[in-house]
């Protein structure tokens, strides 16, 4: 890998200050990753679609699964990003995307 190609990688914390994901955005360049962090009690992340933000994108949308926890997990979700497109993702659990738990990495 050549120096000026340096991949990052960006940390997602889910749930640690309630229903949302700090931060909220992130802008991030093909060949980066992003690390999702678990916070009690049991959240997840799951990729969407920017106008249905609390459903499935399609099957083959990502899902971490959910992660129940009493203290910050072990369980990290890592998503390689292939592109600068737009990537929604929202908590799965009942309740929480409609409570405001949704993210986005490169915002259009
Ligand atoms: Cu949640």
């Amino acid at each position: 890998m050549s120096s000026s190609q340096t991949s990052v990688v960006h940390k997602v914390d889910v749930g640690e200050d309630g229903f949302s994901f700090d931060p909220t955005s992130l802008s991030a360049s093909a060949g980066d990753t992003v690390e999702f962090h678990f916070y009690p009690q049991n959240h997840s992340v799951a990729q969407a679609a920017f106008d249905d933000p609390c459903h499935p994108l399609n099957s083959s949308g990502f899902f971490s699964g959910f992660v129940p926890t009493n203290e910050e997990s072990k369980t990290v979700f890592t998503l390689t990003v292939n592109n600068t497109d737009p990537i929604w993702y929202y908590c799965g659990q009942e309740g929480h995307c409609q409570a405001g738990m949704v993210g986005v990495i490169n915002p259009p």
